[in-house]
């Protein structure tokens, strides 16, 4: 299919989410996660670094060069907390923040607090490391949120004066430029879909297809004193063999000549999206098929069961085909995010649910993991295993999760449903209430945890129109019933396709047949060669020494054997766990390291697993996603 949107999201007041798995989730970002997140841009200087231009001195700046990116993108995430729930308590922090940015604004609409406080003199001269673009995406994404989700305009006043900014030094006739970290140019399309001036978009389709120019504008950086003086890190990232190597920026060539996800596994996602985005309705086959190719490098060859990507700390990102250690995994929470924002885009510019696929499991696992249940501890990386040195925290010196999981949970209801001309798409089917302007369709069940979910439609129009609802990949078989009629669904893109004129009370029940399954993985992954793994449904399972009295890794699950799953309303927050036969290595073992064959003795101990995304939130625990096969 080609890149043609065929899906719009839907607004704020369109859709509002009954789910009682996530709008738990949205109750708990509005009066736990994003006060406390405040409190933290609060505690760690991060507003203080604004008051700090305004006023003068106030000591030294604090943090990250680049902290003003969680300010904008908690604020992102207030608009769509603010849009989900009023909080007058949490509309006040907001006010403090916006005020502040508007007022820390150099006339000439340049703002970043780091350069302006620390090196007024050095604005843009070091394009590769400083993120001052980077910062600016976050604000015109803020910006957006702001006027989409609430109708208020004071921040996209301050992003206009910002985007004009930059286009008045950078640009075809201008400079060439493009951040080191990307994140301007999918800030730029959202400004020009907010202001309804498209120049931000084709600027943002400059900076795109710049990217990879030779000689690249991050070169002369690499010997610039000047540049090395605020930041030298990108000569580690970016030399290798005395040469000039982009990979880690995403700057090794033309994204239309891109054939792998390579570097940075964020700044990858964050290029993807803007990329993606462009390409809409332009009939571009090379960007096309280069965005493709490299969806499937991720998606088959370098992407966790989990959906986490990035396997290495020492770039934030990627490495090789099939690496993907369990233990050691990075698999940044933010890169988890940014996979989900770039398979939303390719979903809806194509239709087809494989995008969707991902997205889910992303979003029920890797993604997911990244706050705990109370909602005010973080993981930035998501292990696949742990030994008990892994603890999810209230907040980071570099804080770019948090509020980016939090942006997320503010626009699940956006992820799950997909308006189009004359078809209305369910793509996730959470618990829901979707107004559009065909029909108001209404998703009730138990979404994860039971396989049943029931679609009421009322219709709004005597014309007929679709109803799509999407297969999931796992799912072996779909039980389909219109009940109304005996009519047979299309299929079409992994979506079964009602088209028909509609009455009220007409019902849909569908049976996702949602079965505890193992998995395996290929051969050439080595880190899980004679594992498996379990899921139910969208989740990953893992197994956690906390429900067990044993490590996970001194188990070997029986595959062959009957599990038993239950429903467990009082555990962390109420999950389905599943029970499998094992056989677990015992203590029991003369002292010293090694013994003959025959020492040890082997016991069947039952073991239970729970979502992956659960683990971790009664205290440190041993954990494994990929168990030893028996
Ligand atoms: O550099 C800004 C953000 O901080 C990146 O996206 C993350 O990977 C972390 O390095
Ligand atoms: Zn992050």
């Amino acid at each position: 299919m080609p890149f043609n949107r065929r899906w719009r999201r839907p607004t704020f007041s369109e859709i509002k989410v009954t789910d009682s798995f996530w709008s738990t989730r949205q109750q708990t970002l509005v009066r736990v996660t994003l006060p406390t997140q405040f409190s933290q841009l609060e505690s760690t200087g991060r507003l203080e670094n604004f008051r700090r231009v305004i006023d003068g001195e106030h000591g030294k700046f604090s943090g990250f060069w680049f902290n003003d990116s969680d300010v904008y993108k908690w604020l992102e995430a207030v608009a769509y907390g603010l849009a989900i729930e009023d909080s007058p308590e949490l509309r006040s922090k907001a006010d403090i923040a916006i005020d502040l940015i508007a007022r820390t604004q150099r006339p000439d609409g340049y703002l970043n607090t780091y350069i302006q406080y620390e090196k007024p003199d050095m604005a843009w001269k070091n394009l590769s490391m400083m993120h001052e673009m980077y910062c600016g995406g976050h604000l015109l994404e803020a910006a957006a949120a702001w006027h989409d989700a609430l109708g208020d305009n004071r921040l996209l006043n301050v992003a206009v004066k910002f985007a004009d900014h930059v286009m008045s030094i950078f640009g075809p006739d201008r400079r060439l430029g493009y951040c080191g970290h990307e994140e301007f140019e999918y800030g730029l399309i959202r400004l020009a879909r907010a202001t309804g001036d498209t120049k931000y978009r084709e600027f943002a389709r400059w900076q795109v297809d710049t990217r990879g120019s030779r000689p690249s504008p991050f070169e002369p950086e690499l010997t610039d004193e000047v540049a090395l003086s605020m930041h030298r890190g990108q000569v580690g990232q970016c030399l290798r063999d005395g040469a000039y190597n982009g990979e880690y920026l995403q700057d090794h060539a033309p994204v239309r000549e891109h054939t792998s996800v390579v570097g940075h596994a964020v700044r990858a996602m964050y290029l993807y999206m803007a990329a993606t985005d462009l390409a809409d309705g332009e009939k571009d086959e090379a960007m096309e098929s280069a965005l493709r190719r490299c969806w499937d490098s991720l998606t088959k060859r370098r992407m966790y069961v989990t959906a986490g990507i990035g396997p290495s700390g020492d770039n934030e990102g990627f490495t090789n085909d099939f690496d993907l250690p369990n233990g050691t995994a990075y698999a940044e929470t933010c890169a988890a995010i940014g996979l989900i924002f770039w398979g939303q885009l390719l979903l809806e510019q194509t239709g087809e649910s494989d995008f969707a696929d991902i997205v889910e499991r992303s979003l029920y696992n890797g993604t997911l993991s990244g706050i705990s249940i109370s909602g005010d501890h973080y993981f930035y990386d998501n292990p696949l295993e742990s030994r008990g040195q892994h603890e999810r925290t209230p907040w980071f010196p570099c804080a770019c999760c948090p509020p980016n999981i939090a942006r997320l949970l503010g626009t699940i209801g956006q992820l799950a449903v997909g308006i189009g001309d004359d078809t209305i798409a369910i793509h996730l089917p959470i618990g829901m209430t979707v107004q559009t302007p065909l029909a108001t369709i209404e998703v009730s069940g138990n979404y994860p945890w039971e396989s049943e979910v029931t679609i009421a439609v009322t219709p709004r129009t005597l014309e007929p129109f679709g109803l799509a609802i999407r297969i999931p990949d796992w799912a072996d078989e779909l039980g389909l019933e219109l009940e109304v009629a005996d009519e047979p669904a299309d299929y079409q893109d992994g979506y079964a396709v009602y088209h028909r004129v509609w009455s009220p009370g007409d019902v849909i029940k569908v049976d996702f047949g949602t079965e505890p399954k193992w998995i395996e993985a290929n051969p050439a992954i080595l880190d899980d060669l004679g594992r498996v793994a379990l899921s139910y449904g969208p989740m990953i399972y893992c197994a956690e020494s906390t429900d067990n009295g044993f490590l996970p890794q001194r188990a070997a699950v029986l595959t062959e054997q009957e599990v038993a799953i239950a429903y467990d309303a009082s555990l962390l927050g109420g999950v389905t766990t599943i029970t499998v036969p094992a056989i677990v290595d015992q203590d029991a073992f003369p002292d010293g390291l090694y013994a003959d064959l025959g020492t040890i003795t082997l016991q069947e101990r039952d073991l239970k697993f729970i979502p992956y995304y659960a683990w971790n939130n009664r205290g440190k625990s041993s954990m494994q996603v990929w168990l030893r096969r028996a």
